[in-house]
Order: C-alpha cells, then sequence, then structure tokens
C-alpha cells in the first residue's frame, strides 16, 4: 500500500500490567483476542446474554452496510438493565455519589434510584409522552441528569442530551431537529461559583420557536429564577411528588432507539447520531467490565459531562448496567481550587479515574504540588479519551496522579461508534505510553490508504506495519445506526471514501509490534513538501520540550512546500520567552521526529481555541495563519480566545 500519512513519532517505553493486579483481573487471559476473532457474533452473543431480556433474540446480527441490526427480535429495557435488577439484588447500594460545585453531597441508592426514575418517567407519561417519542434533557451534572435519561429509557422514549454550556440558538436546534416534545431542565447549574441560567436559556430557546415542545420541566437547582406559571412550565419537584414509584418498564426492541446525540462535526448543521438499545447496552456494558476492570466496590470517577457521549456511555449506561457506582460532579475542576479533582477522590475515595488527555495537560500547566497534596491511594486505574494523548502526558499521569502503580488505559472510540474501539485492557496489554495499542475483542481495524488497500488488524500481535485512514471492517453491536432522519448524509459521511466500510475520519498506523497509534483527524493532516505529517506527531513532540506546556500545530499554504507547518505553542507558566528558546524547541522537533517537521512559523500564546469538550479547533488555526475571515466559532467554549490570537497575529505580521 501507499503511505498516505507518515509515522514519525517512535515510543518504545514499555509498561507491562503488574502481576498482581493481572491477578485480580476481569480480562487476564490473551486468548479472548482469538476467540472473540474466530466468532465475533458469538462473542458478542455471549456478552448480550448476561444483559436482561424479556424475550431472548433470534439471529445475532443482520448487515447490508450502512445498516446493521444487532440481536434480533430481543427484547429488554434498558432501565431495567442498569436499575431494576440491581434494586432487587442490592437496593442498598450507592448507584451515584454526587458532589456540587459549591461541595454539596448526595448518595443516590439503587433502591432510590428506580423509585425516582419511575416517578419521573410516569410525570412523562402524564405530560403525555409516549414510547417512540423523544425527550430533549438540558440539565447541569446533577443526580437528575442520568435520572431523567433513565425515565426516558423507562417508559420507551429516546432522550437527546443537549450539553448545559450550550446556547439557546444550539438548544433550539437541536430540539427542533429531534422533534422533541419535552424539555426537561433546570432553573440552573453551578460553573465557576456562577450560575448557568438553564431556565432562561431554554425560554430564549422556546420564544424563538420550538414547535413541536409541547411542556417544559424545571428541575430547582439553583433557586435562581422563577419558574413561569401556567399549563407550559412545571416544576420537576410538583410533577413528580404525585406520582407513584411504580412505573413498569417498556419492553423494547432491541433495535428500538434509545437516544440521538448531536454532534457538531466541523461544518454545517449538526448530526443526530442514533443509538438503539441492545447493541449499545451490550458492549458499553461489556467494555467498562473489561477496559475498566470494573469490580463491585469500585467508585469510578469519569469526569465527562452526560452531554458527550463518555457521559453517556460511562456515566450512565456502562457503569449502571454492570451494577457499579459512579461519582459524578458539577462544576469546574478549578473551583474553588486547582485541586478540585484530587479534593474529589480524596473525600469519595474513587478508584477509578476517566479523563481527557486536555485535562492532563492542564493539570500538567497548573503543577504537581494540586495532586501531591492530596490522598490519591484509593485510585487503582486511570483511563484517557477525547484526543491522542502524547508520552509526556501518559507518563506524567502514570507517575503524578497513578503514583506509578495505577494501569492506564487510552481508549479510542466515537460518539459513532458508542463504546470503546481500541484500548488496552489493563490485565493483559504492556503499554507503550501515546499508543491505544490494540482493537477491543471482537473489533477489526482496517488501515488503508486512498486505493483502499492496507491490512487488517485485529487484536496483538499483527505484523505489518503500515499508517493510513482508519476503517471499522466488521459491524459491532453499538454502533450508531444512521442520523436522525437523513440516510444520505449517513452515507456520505462514513460509508462512500470505501464503500461498504465504515470510515472513521481518524488516521492510525500500526507499529512492528502491531500497536495502534492514532493521529489525529485526517482533515487536519498536513502535506509538506511530499510528506503527509500528522498534527498530533508534531504536537507530541513539541510539549515533549521541557519548556513546552501545550501546543497546536496545522498547515499553511506554502508556495513551494505545499504546506508550512505553523505551531501554536503555551510555553509553561515559569519560562521566559526569548528568540534562542523559540529556536531550541523548532531544532527539538527536528531532532525528535525529523528535519522536515519543524515548524517553520511558531506562535506563542497564552491559550488555544478549543470546543466545550476540549479538542482544538485547529480549523480556525488555520484561518488565522492564512490571515481569512474565521469560521464558525459558535461551538468554542470561549471565542475571545480565537480574537486575542488573530490580534497577535496581526502585530507579528504587520
Ligand atoms: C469519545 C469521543 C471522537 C474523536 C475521534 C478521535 C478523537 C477520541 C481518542 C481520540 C486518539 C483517543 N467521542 N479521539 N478518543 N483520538 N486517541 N483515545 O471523544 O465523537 O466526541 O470524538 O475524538 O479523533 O474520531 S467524539
Amino acid at each position: 500500500m501507499s503511505q498516505p500519512i507518515e509515522n514519525l513519532l517512535h515510543e518504545n517505553r514499555n509498561f507491562p500490567p503488574a502481576a498482581d493486579f493481572v491477578a485480580q483481573a476481569n480480562a487476564s487471559d490473551p486468548a479472548i483476542y482469538a476467540e472473540a476473532d474466530a466468532d465475533y457474533e458469538a462473542w458478542w452473543a455471549k456478552w448480550a446474554r448476561e444483559l436482561h431480556w424479556f424475550e431472548p433474540f433470534g439471529a445475532v446480527c443482520e448487515f447490508e452496510a450502512p445498516n446493521a441490526k444487532w440481536f434480533l427480535g430481543g427484547k429488554l429495557n434498558a432501565a431495567y438493565n442498569c436499575i431494576d435488577r440491581h434494586a432487587e439484588a442490592n437496593p442498598d447500594k450507592v448507584a451515584i455519589i454526587w458532589e456540587g460545585e459549591p461541595g454539596d453531597v448526595r448518595h443516590v441508592t439503587y433502591g432510590e434510584l428506580k423509585d425516582e426514575v419511575s416517578r419521573l418517567g410516569n410525570a412523562l407519561k402524564q405530560l403525555g409522552v409516549q414510547k417512540g417519542d423523544r425527550v430533549c434533557i438540558y440539565l447541569p451534572m446533577v443526580p437528575e441528569l442520568p435520572m431523567a435519561m433513565l425515565a426516558c429509557a423507562r417508559i420507551g422514549a429516546a432522550h437527546t442530551v443537549v450539553f448545559g454550556g450550550f446556547s439557546a440558538e444550539s438548544l433550539q436546534e437541536r430540539t427542533n431537529d429531534a422533534e422533541a416534545k419535552v424539555i426537561i431542565t433546570a432553573d440552573g447549574g453551578w460553573r465557576r461559583g456562577k450560575v448557568v441560567p438553564l431556565l432562561q436559556i431554554t425560554e430564549e430557546a422556546v420564544s424563538k420557536g420550538c414547535p413541536t415542545v409541547q411542556s417544559v420541566v424545571v428541575l430547582n437547582r439553583a433557586g435562581d429564577y422563577p419558574i413561569p406559571t401556567g399549563s407550559f412550565y412545571h416544576a420537576w419537584s410538583e410533577l413528580v411528588a404525585s406520582q407513584a414509584t411504580d412505573c413498569p418498564c417498556e419492553p423494547m426492541d432491541s433495535e428500538d432507539m434509545l437516544f440521538i446525540l448531536y454532534t457538531s462535526g466541523s461544518t454545517g448543521k449538526p448530526k443526530g447520531i442514533v443509538h438503539t438499545t441492545g447493541g449499545y447496552l451490550t458492549q458499553t456494558y461489556a467494555t467498562t467490565k473489561l477496559t475498566f476492570d470494573l469490580k463491585p466496590d469500585d467508585i469510578f470517577f469519569c469526569t465527562a459531562d452526560c452531554g458527550w457521549v463518555t457521559g453517556h456511555s460511562y456515566i450512565t449506561y456502562g457503569p449502571l448496567a454492570n451494577g457499579g457506582t459512579v461519582l459524578m460532579y458539577e462544576g469546574a475542576p478549578d473551583t474553588p481550587n486547582k485541586d478540585r479533582f484530587w479534593r474529589l477522590i480524596e473525600r469519595h475515595k474513587a478508584t477509578i479515574l476517566y479523563t481527557a488527555p486536555t485535562a492532563i495537560r492542564t493539570f500538567m500547566k497548573w503543577g504537581e504540588h494540586f495532586p501531591a497534596d492530596c490522598d490519591l491511594s484509593s485510585l487503582r486505574l486511570l483511563g484517557s479519551v477525547g484526543e491522542p494523548i502524547n508520552p509526556e502526558a501518559w507518563v506524567w499521569y502514570h507517575e503524578h496522579i497513578g503514583h506509578g502503580k495505577c494501569p492506564i488505559v487510552d481508549t479510542w472510540w466515537q460518539t459513532e461508534t458508542g463504546a470503546h474501539m481500541v484500548t488496552p485492557l489493563p490485565g493483559i496489554t504492556a503499554n507503550k505510553p501515546g499508543s491505544a495499542t490494540h482493537p477491543f475483542p471482537g473489533i477489526a481495524i482496517s488501515i488503508l490508504d486512498e486505493q483502499g488497500e492496507g491490512p487488517v488488524v485485529t487484536g496483538p500481535g499483527s505484523e505489518t506495519t503500515a499508517s493510513g485512514f482508519l476503517v471499522i471492517d466488521r459491524p459491532w453491536p453499538s454502533m450508531t445506526r444512521g442520523i436522525y432522519n437523513d440516510p444520505e448524509r449517513f452515507q456520505a459521511t462514513y460509508w462512500s471514501k470505501f464503500p461498504g466500510k465504515y470510515f472513521a475520519g481518524d488516521g492510525v498506523a500500526v507499529d512492528d509490534d502491531g500497536f495502534l497509534w492514532l493521529l489525529g483527524r485526517v482533515d487536519d493532516i498536513m502535506l509538506v513538501a511530499g510528506h503527509n505529517i500528522s498534527t498530533m506527531e508534531v504536537e507530541s513532540a513539541l510539549v515533549d520540550h521541557h519548556a513546552v506546556a501545550e501546543a497546536a500545530v496545522i498547515g499553511r499554504t506554502h508556495d513551494l512546500k505545499g504546506q508550512a507547518i505553523a505551531a501554536f505553542v503555551i510555553l509553561k507558566s515559569e519560562v521566559t520567552e526569548t528568540p534562542a528558546l523559540v529556536d531550541e524547541i523548532r531544532r527539538h522537533v527536528a531532532e525528535k521526529i525529523g528535519p522536515i517537521a519543524r515548524p517553520d512559523d511558531m506562535y506563542l500564546c497564552g491559550e488555544l481555541p478549543k470546543t466545550r469538550s476540549g479538542k482544538i479547533m485547529r480549523r480556525l488555526l488555520r484561518d488565522i495563519a492564512e490571515g481569512r475571515a474565521l469560521g464558525d466559532t459558535t461551538t468554542l467554549a470561549d471565542p475571545s480566545v480565537v480574537a486575542t490570537l488573530k490580534l497577535q497575529y496581526e502585530e507579528k505580521e504587520g
């Protein structure tokens, strides 16, 4: 095959699992890879049978690209699997430990969860919500958020969670696209010591026009805004108080819709990614058990918001389907101090932490004394998701958070894949920092060139090296069933580059030990003097320099080379900026990964433009470096960041 993306970064440090971890691990036998590969349908069917089915399924999988069905004819309910079966066996077990930003704490047991979710389910029915309807959830990170998701699942309505940081326009657009009958919101939620006025934003969205919405349910969280009177707005507490705690779980077909979740993508209107019940629940259940090694005594702290897929799969559905205990936090990581996550872990004795590389790099920047001052000895496993994790951040996470004793799972997956696809298994995999290692058992990844040629990788031990486009080779249970109301866009976005195969939009390399290295979005790949270079690799080499805290790299148009490399770099706070240092950093990249990757332009800056879920928006950096008007900035966490960068750039260019 040809090389559509080069793989320049070589990292050979190796971290095998400790013997005592292996001895207790949910998965410790490497033979499961071969077993799953030999008959992937049988492998997934075995996991599906660990769920509770009202009626058993017949055929395991039916697939004609791009349409898949899993566990055909089976009937189940996600809320039954996440609540009732545990509430019966163990009603006093804590399902959710929650801490609000002001420091208030609540423990919700499985028994309480069943009653609360049932009452809300009955309340939604009273408002006219029926099986198959959609409900929009716009809540802060409070226990009522997973409760609302599960109440929908219980009565057979699909939820669409809209992240509480989104604007009225975004809420309106998603509510209308999903044709939601009800919006569930709150008066507000706490973030950085302030109340985010969710009800006010909801009222604004409704007043701009949400024709399908018949009622709005308002939780009292912040106590800031009076709930409007009339029959349209309902106080959660009043609505739920009069409801029975008996609300039967609707038997859902395995292929009935569980939720829609909107992803912004880089251009165009958000895509409503659809997930169904049986396959999604099976794979979130299985991956939670194997990737996170989840045990009954674990306290699992996933720092994502339920507005993102990570919060759907690894706060609500995966951990609760396992009967686990999750720790949920409402607010910002630096409120009141930059040690907030570590204080949460110390106070609630979290055993597993799942967070994002952007957060880890921020913690590195803030300084290691924050975690050092807290007792993190309860931790036994760490996870990473959202972006490639550069080896420096991996090693820092391992040392300063895991104290050298916690395995790290770097999990590659997408909203569209629903659950982990490429990840270490902590009792089996010998990690290399920065590699997401191997496909989860049962998953097959192809690494294709433009012509659609290249090897298929399943499990450890692949024998070819290659780099190219990441394609998923066979159907998997939690794959998206499409874009809501837009089958053409679904086909065009994911299934047409390599006809009949799922194209993830990411680049990937496999090294000669069969380890996979994610290379970032293919739209970000640079073409420099005939070489396809991944922005991720140059960024990783930049932050490998001791003076650099964070970096983002883009290719800008260049007359001779096609593209030149422009690097936006944040220096560590204690470092003084000098021309010699800038040269030294550029040289460091050349030494680390080769002279072809030496940045042509270096911009020292204070912040990088990121989406609200923390991914760097390189498209805007390209606009800046090429002196263009900025494209769509509505999904930015902080729009002032690009404005500042643009000014800085223009000053520099004169
Ligand atoms: C879970 C989530 C998906 C995109 C994906 C990648 C990137 C996510 C990793 C990663 C390298 C990882 N869903 N990505 N995890 N890249 N290593 N471990 O993030 O739909 O919001 O984003 O995120 O580019 O395609 S998502």
